[in-house]
């Protein structure tokens, strides 16, 4: 199979829902050794994008985008070991999430992990005072916020104020992410770096954990 016709088939087995598809396909791309990262950004997340398109729209609701989203995560859970054994020496960092979309935050765990760093991940749905807890007992040199939503991202700022009351702000560079985050909210938050995508991610942490 020619890996364009495979990156179509990841896209539509995401939009049709289909898990077993999904996973079939993904370890067919494991046997044509297509790189791991390359085959989750031209089939998967084209796959989920689409899926938000059609939810935005109307066409699709929110049973559809569950099993889109299933089916993303059950073909990322066969290509992520493979995305993980490319391992350098390790950092400590803590990565943390707003709400309950957690796909985007375990790409970036894993494209983390897969460059040489030693990720806390606090899973989704994590309370300021989590953070704040992880942060003074875990002493990371990141602390990572993820947020998908609109109605989320006030999260992070508040995450960053916590963390100043309690005098935690000077000891951990923050970075910030999701959908719906820009350079300038980031800025305007106060955080020290952001991210479009997992890999950019990487590159900004290395440069974050160089200064700190
Ligand atoms: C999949 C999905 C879901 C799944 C999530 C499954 C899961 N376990 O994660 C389910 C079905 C559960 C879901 C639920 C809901 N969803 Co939803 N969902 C999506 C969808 C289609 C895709 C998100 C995704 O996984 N993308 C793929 C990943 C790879 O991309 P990513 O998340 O953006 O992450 C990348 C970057 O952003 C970045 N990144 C991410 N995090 C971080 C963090 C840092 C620090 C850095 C540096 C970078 C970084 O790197 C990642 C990898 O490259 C989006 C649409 C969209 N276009 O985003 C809507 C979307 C986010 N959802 C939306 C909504 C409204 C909801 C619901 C409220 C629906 C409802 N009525 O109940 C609920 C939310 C409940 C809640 N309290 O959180 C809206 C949000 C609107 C807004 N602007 O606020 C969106 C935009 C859809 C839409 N257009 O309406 N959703």
């Amino acid at each position: 199979m020619v890996h364009d016709e495979l990156f179509s088939r990841m896209v539509q087995a995401v939009i049709d829902g289909e898990k077993e598809r999904a996973v079939e396909l993904a370890q067919e791309a494991l046997r044509l050794e297509v790189p791991p990262l390359e085959a989750i950004d031209k089939g998967y997340v084209v796959g989920i994008q689409k899926v938000g398109e059609l939810f935005e729209k109307h066409d699709f609701f929110l049973p559809e985008l569950v099993m889109g989203a299933e089916a993303m995560q059950a073909g990322l859970a066969v290509l992520e070991p493979e995305l993980k054994k490319r391992q350098e020496e390790r950092e400590r960092l803590g990565t943390v999430e707003g709400d309950i979309h957690e796909i985007g935050k375990r790409l970036v765990c894993t494209m983390l992990v897969a460059n040489g760093f030693d990720v806390l991940d606090l899973g989704p749905d994590v309370a300021a005072e989590t953070f704040i807890k992880k942060v003074r007992e875990s002493k990371p040199d990141l602390l990572l916020l993820s947020a998908l939503m609109t109605t989320t991202m006030p999260e992070q700022k508040s995450v960053i104020e916590a963390l100043k009351e309690a005098r935690l702000r000077d000891r951990v560079k923050v970075m910030v992410g999701g959908a719906a985050v820009t350079p300038a909210w980031a800025e305007e938050i106060g955080a020290d770096g952001y991210a479009e995508n997992a890999i950019e991610a990487v590159e900004v942490a290395k440069g974050l954990v160089k200064t700190s």
